[in-house]
């Protein structure tokens, strides 16, 4: 057949989805998100309950991401499954994981594990978590039991699921549980759980030298109002450092800037930590300075106005759909780290319960990986968040990131027309004329040019 003209990808590229075991497994009970529940904080009111009952079901849904060809999934571990009581390790926990892994490797799907990605046990939440250094202890032990125990099924490890992200969320915002407002904590635990990634890269390199071994952050890129505006650069500027680039530098060097360097030690052993970098990129904020918000460092986030958008949230949480973010997510992270390890987007994805933007959204990401890696960033891997519909953290099932829509009362899957797209753009590892012309075709002009825009319906 004649070669389909489009984007390819570099051979062996990674394809594939992400998820995690709080909002896929159902039945996690021990952890502090399960409190945060009880305690009334999931903002639809809901309760995770079954989840997507991963932890009976897993496999079924395994089968469909097999179907779309994928050669990847990644998943988490519940910590508070593994270990319920602290230093006691259930070892038929371990079991029904080592089976899930087995299964994904059987439908030649390489296994990406996060050891932590949010939950954590309820008997290390009241020894107060990553805010107290020593606990980074109990978060090592873990890491060996695991990798010791599944070492034979799994080569790839993500420490840590954006630090960032948890201790903004969790101690400066308090959206997240514990719920706190507090900056100097929220630093602390940022600071901590980066060294508890640093040690668990070298405890894991001892047990499984070939390993590879990384931490994901969710990268956000704030944009000024008025671009020519020194305000409004200034403050968008600062919001960029405060998410991205602090934390970024940290898990680098080891080295927190100024003024943070003053409060928070350096990390030991940071340097050369890490054998890749995840990127967790999602969209952009705009930001204007303003004078009045001196806790948001003097500049107001919005979402752009008139922008293809996700679905809300029930407290707005998701905004634009902003495909050029990931291409200089890449570039940014490429340059600041001078270009030492390849990168993995190890989660890009879109709340779009009719999935009437998500096709388009997928190329246009896609299309900018594509022009990253022409232009010298060695990304070797997407993984989309999410294979099936899952319980979103604070926003429970009101918004819906999954290529396969799941109905939470019957468990019934509906794979949506994008997942059909992106088996397709797997099968081919590219993105083809064919495929875009097929699922997006207005998008043809934005990722192959003007040339090739459709011929748009009479009647469109
Ligand atoms: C995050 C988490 C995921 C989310 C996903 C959609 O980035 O918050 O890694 O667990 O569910 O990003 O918001």
């Amino acid at each position: 057949m004649a070669r389909q003209r489009g984007l390819r990808f570099p051979k062996n590229f990674l394809w594939g989805t992400a998820s995690a075991s709080y909002q896929c497994e159902g039945g996690n009970t021990n952890n502090q998100w399960y409190r945060w529940e009880q305690q009334g904080h999931i903002l639809s009111g809901e309760r995770c309950g079954d989840a997507a009952d991963w932890w009976h079901e897993a496999e079924n849904d395994f089968s469909l991401a097999e179907q779309m060809e994928n050669n990847a999934l990644r998943l988490s571990l519940e910590w508070s499954r593994i270990e319920p009581q602290e230093g006691r390790w259930d070892s038929a926990v371990l079991d029904r994981y080592r089976a899930m892994l087995l299964d994904l490797q059987r439908r030649h799907m390489k296994p990406i594990v996060t050891l932590h990605h949010f939950t954590e046990p309820l008997w290390f939440v009241e020894r107060d978590g990553f805010a107290q250094q020593k606990n980074m202890y109990y978060f090592v032990r873990y890491v060996r039991h695991v990798v010791e125990s599944l070492q034979d099924v799994c080569d790839f490890w993500i420490t840590v699921n954006e630090p960032n992200l948890y201790a903004i969320l969790g101690y400066q915002l308090g959206t997240f549980p514990p719920g706190e407002q507090h900056v100097s904590r929220t630093m602390r635990v940022l600071r901590n759980l980066l060294q508890a990634h640093v040690e668990a890269f070298y405890a894991i390199r001892s047990i499984q030298p070939s390993a590879q071994i990384g931490y994901c952050l969710h990268y956000r890129l704030f944009d000024p109002a008025l671009p020519f505006s020194p305000f409004d650069r200034t403050v968008a500027n600062m919001q960029n450092e405060m998410f991205n680039g602090i934390t970024l530098q940290a898990a680098e060097s080891g080295h927190f800037s100024f003024p943070f360097n003053l409060a928070l030690a350096a990390i030991p052993r940071a340097a050369g930590a890490r054998d890749y970098h995840g990127i967790n990129y999602y969209t952009r904020e705009m930001v204007r300075f303003d004078p009045n918000a001196p806790t948001e460092l003097f500049g107001q986030r919005f979402i752009r106005h008139g922008a293809v958008r996700n679905d809300p949230g029930l407290d707005n949480s998701f905004g634009e759909i902003y495909p050029e973010g990931l291409y200089r997510v890449l570039k940014m992270v490429y340059q600041r780290t001078r270009g030492n390890k390849p990168l993995y987007i190890t989660e890009n994805g879109f709340s779009d319960g009719m999935d009437d933007r998500r096709p388009r959204a997928i190329l246009e990401h896609l299309a900018m990986v594509h022009r990253a890696i022409q232009e010298g960033v060695p990304v070797r891997g997407y993984l989309h968040w999410t294979l099936v519909d899952n319980f979103e953290w604070n926003q429970g099932w009101q918004v819906r990131f999954g290529l396969v829509e799941v109905n939470p009362e019957t468990q019934e899957r509906i794979p949506r027309r994008s997942a059909s797209m992106f088996g397709e753009i797997c099968r081919a590892n590219a993105i083809t004329e064919e495929i875009v012309a097929r699922y997006a075709p207005e998008a043809l002009e934005s990722i192959f040019g003007r040339k090739h825009a459709a011929q748009r319906p009479v009647n469109a």
